[in-house]
């Protein structure tokens, strides 16, 4: 029997800091749903690095993993965590007791994290503190049995014992004892962890209380005209499908809200502060809207936009149950998560303005990413600004008093949405044959619509595109062109002008800080 060489203790003893970090995250998973339902340490960490991430980083982030942002982010997170409880097994073999320091460590900016988040309970300390103590017991206990073994193994091994009625262990022995442990440990954790998660994935019923939950029908549609699609393949359609619609948001797990508990609370300077519950809101009755959302990280030519058919009522209705005083300018509207958006209080009191608050889109209730169980929707304001999903609050305050979650990250308090086209088809690096080829795309300018789309081959004149008929100047309008393509490569390139006869921005603005600007030029392969 060799004594394990060097290379080994460093591996083990990573093992072992492994395994602590494991039996760390197993104990806390088996207590979140006990404790804080809202989620445990890895969900606060998460949320807190989200948050504190500098924001050229989050623009990094959103434009390389885009709707995958989070599954990178739990998977970065996971890599420092594994990494972070190797260093801390080496250390505590090394020098007693720099491991459990190091592990310790970690726990307490868990559980800061946990208690500091949005929704967090009196008890949300809980799970980071138990796991704290367990893993530091359980890395006490591992490099104890490494460091037996790794002495046993330095013995000349025994070939008569001497006092065979009391033996010294030997290394064999040993080893198997710490391997032993180990495992025994190490695959309990990953089985209660794993249980805890299913079991609570498993009874957690919002999805199906989602399911069943009927909406009362409309009282007035969304009527689609003639028209309204020009069926070019390879265009999006008029109505985003729900799977298909953008979704962006600072959430690391989508919050779950039961219909049944969930209020509006709208307060701040009002006359009377009102609280509502979902059959309230409900008892309203409900309209339909169609409404395009877009999204201030919309590079031009960018996916991050989409247009529904919600389901809703005005926010005006609400606001004027409280009663907005005199001098306030803006309406601070807060999510379950804490998030939170700036709206100008006129755009959501206007009454030519279909500010709602969306219970339905798409003719089913809101998908729980989207913002179950309910949204605001404003047209013509960016969605970070207006769209805030699992809403529980309607603050009326002032810009002077309060601001929004994008606001200290130096985006604009107010964010209007810019007029923009986009060149769905052909596409960049898909080669067309020549002949007629269709040009299409979408374009928006909501509150004020599209009058015309223009577009150019290789710079040249500018031509008319045929627009589809509009469903109403809060949406995007499909239009297309016949070109007569020839072989070789050209530039198209896209631009619209809205109802009040201004032309889409041609200088190129980047997406921070209120929108991005320019036309999309496109450079085409016909063969
Ligand atoms: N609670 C919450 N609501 C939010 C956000 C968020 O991060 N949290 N992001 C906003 C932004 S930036 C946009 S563009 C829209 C996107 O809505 P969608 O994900 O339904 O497309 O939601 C808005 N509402
Ligand atoms: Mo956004």
């Amino acid at each position: 029997m060799a004594r394990p060489s060097r290379p080994h203790r460093w591996i083990w003893s990573a093992v072992s800091g492994v395994v602590a970090a494991a039996v760390f995250l197993a104990v806390a998973e088996v207590l979140v749903p006990l404790t804080s339902p809202g989620g445990g340490p890895i969900v606060a960490v998460g949320g807190f690095v989200i948050d504190v991430v500098p924001r050229p980083l989050k623009e990094f982030a959103i434009s390389t993993f885009g709707e995958n942002d989070k599954p990178a982010l739990l998977i970065g997170l996971g890599l420092a965590v594994l990494v972070a409880a190797a260093l801390a097994g080496i250390l505590q073999y090394v020098r007693r007791p720099l491991g459990v320091v190091l592990l310790a460590f970690a726990g307490i900016l868990s559980l800061l994290a946990s208690v500091t988040r949005a929704g967090a309970g009196a008890l949300s300390w809980i799970p980071s503190a138990a796991g704290t103590l367990v893993g530091s017991l359980v890395l006490i206990l591992l490099i104890a049995r490494l460091r037996a073994w790794v002495a046993a193994s330095a013995e000349p091994v025994p070939q008569i014992p001497e006092n065979p009625a009391a033996p010294k262990p030997t290394a064999a022995v040993s080893r198997r004892v710490f391997f032993r442990t180990t495992a025994v440990i190490g695959t309990t954790a990953v089985l209660a962890g794993l249980g805890a998660r299913l079991i609570s994935a498993a009874t957690s019923s919002v999805s199906a209380i989602r399911d069943e939950l009927n909406l009362p029908a409309p009282r007035t549609t969304v009527t689609v005209p003639d028209g309204a699609e020009l069926g070019v393949d390879g265009l999006s359609p008029l109505i985003t499908p729900n799977p298909d619609f953008y979704r962006v948001d600072t959430a690391l797990v989508v919050p779950t809200i039961d219909p049944a508990s969930w209020r509006l609370v709208i307060d701040g300077m009002v006359d009377q502060r009102v609280e509502l519950s979902l059959d309230d809101l409900l008892a309203m009755g409900l309209d339909e809207y169609a409404i395009t959302l877009t999204c201030v990280s919309n590079e031009v030519g960018g996916d991050l936009v989409g247009n529904a058919i919600w389901l809703g009522i005005p926010v005006r209705d609400l606001l004027a149950q409280a009663g907005p005083q005199q001098g306030a300018d803006m309406v601070l509207s807060r999510s379950v998560d804490g998030y939170t958006a700036s709206t100008p209080l006129e755009s959501l009191t206007d009454d030519d303005l279909d500010a709602i608050l969306a219970v339905g889109m798409n003719g089913e209730p809101l998908p729980a990413e989207h913002g179950f169980p309910v949204r605001m929707v404003v047209p013509g304001l960016y969605g970070y600004v207006s769209a805030t999903k699992w809403l529980t609050q309607l603050t009326v305050t002032t810009f002077a008093d309060d601001e929004a979650y994008w606001t200290p990250r130096g985006y604009s308090a107010k964010a209007p949405i810019k007029m923009s086209s986009r060149i769905d088809t052909p596409r960049i690096g898909t080669p067309v044959s020549a002949g007629t080829v269709p040009i299409a795309g979408m374009a928006w300018a909501q509150t004020v619509g599209i009058e015309q789309v223009e577009v150019s081959i290789d710079d040249g004149e500018w031509q008319p595109a045929t627009l589809s008929a509009p469903l109403n100047d809060d949406t995007w309008v499909q239009w297309k062109l016949e070109w007569d393509a020839t072989p070789g490569t050209h530039y198209v390139t896209a631009r619209a002008v809205d109802a009040d006869g201004n032309r889409q921005i041609e200088e190129r603005a980047p997406i921070y800080p209120n929108g991005s600007t320019g036309w999309q030029r496109l450079l085409i392969t016909v063969t």
